[in-house]
């Protein structure tokens, strides 16, 4: 479980099927792509990487602030069978050959070029010695695919060294653009894929250094994936990294990742429905994820100014580290312990008054405009370009710095609570002297955080739409005693809570009410509706 233990290595089909620890059928599909890899490129893989997708339960877009989120990886993954190319001398060191069993996907060939720019730096030189070309003006399969061996090229094969020319193959059960990371999945799963057939990920079988952990493996991808141009938090590459069956993850970033189960309540099963509106990201997130993160970071610097708390001209902080800096907290310390964190959040509630605007117009309602917001944070506007738009594309006349802030503290807080009503219930139940908690309660709260999250998110966070309300609203009318958008919004899937044993009424229900949903049947319909459980996170498996 914990972000030191090392990514695992499975050489044995049954430890390897044991690990996934689910009913689904994995072992047909780690069968299809092996045999898919063998009639394409004429023999074996030598490694599959796997990287599960995730659903964040409750705690949205308060990762990249550094406030604690609570996802669990998902049976859907991506795998990614890769093998060196023989007669490696004929081919450009690194070359890759890719394709994907999707058949709308179609093959790729790219080849890292070496950049030596002998005139910079020496530290400037390691960063940009290889250079792949990312398209990030739009969504392109193998963006993903390069960013992960991008990190690896930069991490492993700065000082030099050769990395082989491979094919690779890529499959996976993770819809696109939905909310459930798949972006992060395919990230991961090629981050891996491309450690392991470098032969970085196991000491023994190199010799060399030490075996890559969870933790650091969760870095690279987080670096990696902002290379397709998201400055997302880490909640998802670490969920598809550290998870484990059965438990949900209680993930911290501050003061530094660390994940620890979170036992679910019996009974309660999570239910992952498709809006089937595509947020791509990639060519949005200007006027919205990356806009998010502006905001987030821009109130930060104005609130701790407004409350006297030093923060430098140069510093990105984020609003975790304001709360963190009113209460004298010190990363020697460590975190406080959650309780206060939980007050202080409260205390935080209402100190985001601050950031309103000052005239409270129909002007005010749509926030504050770029040089109010700069005359606001003290800096000049170069110092404030510099630090704050320089890094980032977004697109906007007006910001809305008390909105953001205060669904960051209140969503923050409702994962603190969320996370105490599964660890109480659960201790509860085991203590043989006390009374157990009356489940249908538990779940009950659990819901209630999650529809009071969906609520902050529509109306304070702005990363709703139509489809998703609607969507949420008919799962609460069909039964869920909560649900909510999950991932970034703007579209993908919602999560509802639901008793196990209302869940197939829930799903007919659902598919009867929701327009989009009504003509499908069979497979099509479990495509876009579907109960999840908790599964590990990411492995490869070596073929011996
Ligand atoms: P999605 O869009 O579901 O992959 C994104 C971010 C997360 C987090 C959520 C919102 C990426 C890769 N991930 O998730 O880090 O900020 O939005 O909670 O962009
Ligand atoms: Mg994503």
């Amino acid at each position: 479980m914990a972000a030191e233990q090392p990514i695992p290595v499975y050489t044995n089909l049954n430890d390897l099927y044991g690990s996934l620890g689910t009913s689904l059928n994995h072992a047909e599909k780690w069968n299809t792509v092996a045999e898919e890899f063998q009639r394409r490129f004429g023999r074996k893989p030598a490694y599959i990487a796997r990287a599960p997708g995730r659903v964040n339960l409750i705690g949205e877009h308060i990762d990249y602030c550094l406030f604690g989120v609570l996802p669990a990886a998902i049976e859907r993954d991506i795998l990614i069978a890769i093998s060196p190319r023989p007669n490696h001398q004929e081919h450009a060191p690194g070359s890759v050959v890719a394709e994907n069993m999707h058949t709308k996907y179609i093959r790729q060939v790219f080849a890292p070029a070496p950049r030596r720019r002998a005139s910079i730096s020496e530290e400037e030189v390691h960063m940009e010695e290889w250079h792949l070309d990312i398209n990030t003006k739009e969504l392109r399969w193998e963006s993903y695919i390069k960013a992960g061996y991008y990190g690896v090229l930069v991490n492993y094969f700065a000082g030099g060294g050769s990395p082989v020319p491979v094919d690779i193959l890529v499959t996976g059960t993770v819809p696109a653009g939905s909310g459930l990371s798949s972006s992060a999945a395919m990230v991961v799963g090629s981050t891996l894929a491309f450690l392991a057939v470098n032969g970085k990920l196991e000491p023994n079988f190199t010799g060399t250094g030490p075996q890559i952990s969870k933790g650091q493996l969760v870095e690279m991808a987080v670096g990696n994936e902002k290379r397709v141009g998201v400055n997302s938090g880490g909640m998802d590459q670490a969920a598809s990294v550290i998870s484990i069956p059965s438990s949900a993850l209680y993930i911290s970033f501050f003061p530094e990742l660390s994940a620890s189960a979170v036992p679910l309540p019996p009974g309660a099963v999570f239910i992952i429905a498709n809006s089937l509106v595509v947020s791509d990201k990639a060519v949005t997130a200007k006027r919205n994820y990356n806009l998010r993160v502006v905001e987030t970071l821009a109130a930060a610097r104005i609130l701790a100014r407004s409350l006297g708390i030093k923060v430098a001209k140069d510093e990105k902080v984020t609003l975790r580290e304001v709360v963190g800096r009113l209460a004298g907290e010190v990363e020697e310390v460590g975190e406080m312990p959650v309780e206060w964190l939980s007050e202080t959040l409260q205390r935080m509630e209402c100190e985001a008054e601050r950031l309103k605007p000052r005239n409270a117009t129909e002007d005010g309602q749509l926030g504050v405009t770029m040089e109010e917001m700069i005359e606001m944070s003290g800096l000049s506007t170069e110092e404030f370009n510099q630090v704050y738009l320089s890094w980032v594309k977004v697109e906007a006349t007006h910001f809305q710095l008390y909105k953001r802030a205060k669904h960051v503290f209140s969503e923050a807080s409702r994962v603190l609570q969320f996370r105490q009503t599964c660890l109480s219930a659960a201790s509860e139940a085991s203590n043989p002297s006390t009374e157990p908690p009356s489940p249908i309660d538990v779940v009950r709260n659990l819901g209630r955080l999650m529809n009071e999250s969906q609520t902050s998110c529509d109306q304070l966070y702005q990363c709703s739409c139509d489809e998703l309300n609607e969507l949420t609203k008919i799962s609460r009318d069909a039964g869920a005693l909560g649900s909510r958008l999950t991932g970034a919004g703007w579209g993908g899937c919602t999560v509802s809570l639901v008793l196990e044993s209302g869940v197939d009424d829930f799903i007919k229900k659902v598919s009867e009410s929701y327009g989009p949903f009504k003509d499908l049947k069979g497979e099509a319909l479990n495509e876009v509706i579907f109960a999840t459980k908790p599964s590990s996170g990411a492995c490869v498996y070596k073929f011996e």
